[in-house]
């Protein structure tokens, strides 16, 4: 087969066509709207202002930190107890039931903090209302008992408010028996027009054990009209405000070809929610994994209502207020209030709780070539060698699920993959690895080994009759493994194990998809609401938590099958609050237009912003065949983005990316270069992201806080705070509009060196060839002076320094270097973090943690200097007590100084001094 030109592939008959037409449909109608959810329209009919709860101020108690208290129903009088648990400047607030007829589930695994580290104490008490406050802190805690509200403020300045809309809602257990007659005896499900106990979507009925379970509460932020996060959905970075019937959904669900600019649930959830104005952002993380809504009303409010302090005779001024709303159907309410004040502080805090992004391997931050699907070996071979005729560069090829024996995860197909250890051996040779599928559904067939075991264990998920829950997906009949049992999910991680999965070797990891999880012919594609887990607890409790267990397993079996040495690799699509711990999230089921690459930047600056720094969209569209304008362009979007993989659907037109005619082959090779050349700053920003929680990928808000122009900007983004991206998302686009954001901002060119003068925004002329890339004046950026054919022949490879002077002509930045695939970075402190600071015309190396011990060959062969005013008389290098005179170049056009042709080791201490005088 010819590379440049291959053979149209007959697509393999496979069990997967035979269920391919009723799956990839865009049928909207396969899912629910706001209104066809029953605890959604209960909790609607409570209206604002009408809240029937108070606080019993007679009842708090404070003890170890702890406030404790009663709300109470004055309707139904059953009181709630409300827990406040300070830990910094994060406040807990739980609402449950003081003596629940069972216990309501309260979501484990996610929160990696103790909590309750400082003392709140009662600080004042009138009739009607207390303040808490720790006498060192600048919050303030206020309960008032008539409407029950609580209210934070900061230095005396209202932050925030919880049911001040009254809209605290809490459905309590209460016995099947005591449901009414009606329903009990009328099989009728359209009775129950409220689906308390039962509820009727299309031809399915949910049964729901334990009747009305769900929970809410308003949220008022004041003063903060921007607000962003809850990921996953198709939608704007900013969140907008919710109309009727129109909140976000938070609900995990297979979503093919999702609809653009929709607020309907997709693959993944973090229900967290950052609310930022200059000089304060908040952040709102509700913890509860059952399918959550929230309702977003920014609007302006006289000021007067919310200052607490002397009435204003002044003329009043409105400022903005946001309304949340958190609809919850079952569970408890427990909602952290993050306090910042700086987003940076916000990121910290969200992280404290739920756990920083892991450090990936090297190699997963190289380019990733997948499709459904690479046939069989030769494919593979093929495909492989692509790259190498092409020189381009590319660190792993992935295997979609007609690799694998019938979908029988875990077996390779004996005809297409007669020898996948050779295969694998091969792809290890040259430096480069295999990603292979692996889905949580078990195909049932008592003569998968797989299978027989885990029923044997009583592994599986079990339906409402205690039966194992059995559903439709790519295999045919099959059953779920129960991963919210920790013994499923140790038994499923030894199956990772070398000796266990036949024919896998340690180049192989692993890709989980269909984790919503999906299931055919079932109520939106998933697992019945009635499903029964561990414990007893119903799927509908803790839905939104299974594909984050599926990949918290697949890292724990990745890890011991090296003996706890090597850093795993582990791809979801499914996700929730703290899956940043467990590795790589991609948004799923995209199509090749344009919309959908326009939507991918404010997707994946909406994961950044929650926690999840390593994600990416499928480059070039899942579903489709993108034009060659369009595949360029994502490319080199794509190479910008973090997790950086091409992805085809089944009979998609071949794609690789030497298909597209000479000169487009030159582009792709060049931006697939650039990112490889790049490695070295994207590693330092994963490093930042694990140990501060910095996202990689941010919007401008985050860098320029203070800078309302940047706020509701999404088509631009910076990576780490060095680089301004602005990828072209239509086509036929000559030049664009470009935000520089900030004041007293450097911006230089970062492939031609010139500072960009003039307004803050300014038309830039774009060709086919790049899209544009500033870099920010006061940085200093680690860059890799060439590439090779992966990641793993860059090993050594040496240096360049890219530093871009700010106005007062300084800058600075770091390096961070291990071995790019182990664990000894932290446990023998085998790294090298290194400092470099250019301060008055001295360009200085120096080492950023004392505790590194790794001492790398490597060397900084090349620095750029931008901005640089004046040519030098001459330039010095000192190191190791010794002087010597370095070569340079000067020029006056672009005021770039360039050294070339250094050595100088990047694990040791060095100064650069220019001499102008
Ligand atoms: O395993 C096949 C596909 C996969 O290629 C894609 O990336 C996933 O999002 N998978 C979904 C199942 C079928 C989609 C129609």
């Amino acid at each position: 087969m010819s590379l440049q030109e291959p053979a149209p592939l007959t697509p393999h008959a496979s069990d997967t066509d035979a269920t391919l037409d009723g799956i990839l449909t865009e049928d909207k109608k396969k899912f629910k709207t706001c209104s066809q959810i029953g605890f959604y329209r209960r909790q609607k009919l409570l209206l604002p202002g009408q809240s029937p709860y108070y606080a019993d101020l007679e009842t708090v108690i404070v003890d170890k930190g702890i406030t404790t208290l009663q709300i109470i129903n004055q309707d139904t009088k059953v009181p709630l107890q409300l827990q406040i648990i300070p830990c910094e400047s994060i406040f807990r607030l739980k609402i449950n039931e003081i003596s629940p007829l069972k216990p309501r589930y309260e979501v484990p695994d996610v929160i990696v903090k103790d909590m309750a580290t400082e003392r709140l104490s009662v600080s004042q008490r009138e009739s009607g209302s207390i303040v808490l406050e720790n006498p060192n802190g600048p919050y303030k805690i206020h309960i008032t008992a008539q409407p029950f509200s609580v209210s934070v403020t900061a230095d005396d300045k209202l932050l925030l408010s919880l049911n001040s809309q009254g809209l605290l809602y809490f459905e309590c257990l209460v016995s099947p028996q005591s449901k009414s007659a009606i329903l009990e005896s009328d099989s009728d499900v359209t009775k129950d027009e409220y689906g308390l106990w039962r509820e009727k979507f299309g031809e399915f009925v949910d049964i729901k054990a334990s009747g009305p379970t769900s929970v809410g509460l308003d949220v008022s932020l004041h003063g903060f009209e921007y607000v962003y996060g809850l990921p996953e959905h198709a939608d704007t970075h900013r969140l907008q405000n919710t109309e009727d019937n129109d909140a976000y959904r938070l609900y995990n669900l297979d979503v093919f070809a999702y609809k653009v600019y929709d607020k309907m649930g997709t693959y993944g959830s973090v229900p967290l929610l950052l609310a930022h104005k200059p000089l304060q952002t908040c952040g709102l993380f509700w913890l509860n994994a059952s399918e959550t809504l929230v309702e977003i009303n920014t609007r302006a409010v006289p000021q007067s209502s919310l200052s607490r302090s002397v009435p204003d005779t002044r003329k009043q001024r409105a400022i903005p207020q946001t309304e949340v709303r958190w609809m919850s159907e079952s569970g408890i309410v427990d909602l952290f209030l993050l306090m910042g004040p700086s987003p940076q502080d916000v990121f910290r805090q969200y992280a404290h709780l739920t756990g920083f992004q892991a450090l990936p391997p090297l190699f997963s931050l190289g380019y990733h070539q997948c499709r459904w699907n690479y046939e069989d070996e030769a494919d593979v071979e093929a495909v492989d060698l692509g790259f190498d005729l092409n020189n381009i560069p590319y660190d792993v090829i992935w295997l979609d699920i007609e690799h694998t024996d019938g979908k029988r995860y875990f077996t390779w197909d004996p005809e297409r993959f007669r020898n996948p250890t050779r295969m694998q051996e091969q792809l290890k040779q040259k430096k480069r690895k295999l990603v292979v599928i692996s889905d949580p559904h078990i195909k049932v067939d008592p003569d998968y080994s797989l299978y027989s075991q885990a029923k044997a264990r009583g592994y599986f998920v079990k339906d409402r009759d205690g039966q194992d829950f059995e559903g439709n997906c790519w295999p045919g009949t099959s059953c779920y493994l129960d991963f919210t049992n920790p013994a499923v999910r140790d038994w499923y991680a030894a199956q990772y194990a070398l000796d266990s999965y036949k024919d896998s070797t340690e180049v192989l990891f692993v890709w989980n998809d269909m984790n919503e999880p999906s299931v055919f012919e079932a109520p939106e594609m998933t697992m019945p609401k009635s499903a029964v887990h561990y414990k007893g607890c119903e799927h509908r409790d803790l839905h939104n938590l299974y594909g984050f267990y599926q990949q918290m397993s697949t890292f724990k079996g990745l890890i011991q099958r090296s003996a706890g040495q090597e850093r795993p690799f582990v791809l979801t699509r499914s996700f929730f609050a703290g899956s940043q711990r467990y590795g790589a999230v991609w948004t799923g089921d995209n199509k090749a237009d344009w919309e959908y690459l326009k939507i991918s930047v404010p997707m994946l600056l909406t994961l950044n912003v929650t926690g999840i720094s390593f994600c990416g969209a499928d480059v070039g569209g899942f579903v489709g065949d993108p034009e060659p304008e369009l595949l360029i362009r994502w490319y080199q979007a794509g190479a910008f983005q973090p997790f950086f993989r091409a992805h085809a659907v089944q009979n998609s037109k071949r794609r690789e990316p030497w298909l597209f005619g000479k000169d487009n082959i030159l582009l792709l090779k060049r931006v697939i270069e650039e990112r490889y050349t790049l490695l070295p700053f994207w590693y330092l920003l994963f490093y930042q992201a694990h140990v501060s929680a910095q996202p990689v990928m941010r919007p401008l808000w985050v860098e320029f806080p203070k800078h309302p122009e940047s706020f509701g900007e999404e088509t631009q983004y910076m990576l780490g705070s060095a680089l301004l991206v602005v990828p072209v998302l239509a086509p036929g686009v000559s030049a664009l509009d470009v935000l520089f954001p900030g004041s007293g901002e450097r911006w230089y060119n970062f492939r031609k060196y010139e500072c960009m003068r003039g307004p803050h925004r300014k038309k830039i002329k774009v060709t086919l060839d790049e899209i544009p890339v500033f870099q920010r004046g006061g940085s200093i950026i680690p860059l890799h002076t060439r590439v090779g054919k992966s990641t793993g022949w860059m090993d050594g490879f040496p240096y360049e320094l890219r530093v871009a002077l700010d106005s007062k002509g300084f800058a600075e930045g770091e390096l961070f270097l291990d071995d790019g695939h182990s664990f000894n970075y932290i446990r023998d402190s085998m790294f090298t973090h290194r400092k470099f600071a250019l301060q008055k015309n001295v360009l200085s190396s120096s080492s950023a943690d004392s505790k590194g011990k790794y001492q790398s060959e490597s060397i900084v062969e090349r620095v750029q200097l931008m901005g640089v005013k004046k040519q030098p008389l001459e330039v010095i290098l000192h190191s190791s007590g010794v002087k010597t005179n370095v070569a340079f170049t000067y020029s006056a056009k672009l005021c770039l100084l360039s050294l070339e042709s250094l050595s100088l080791c990047v694990s040791t201490d060095w100064e650069i001094h220019i001499r102008d005088k």
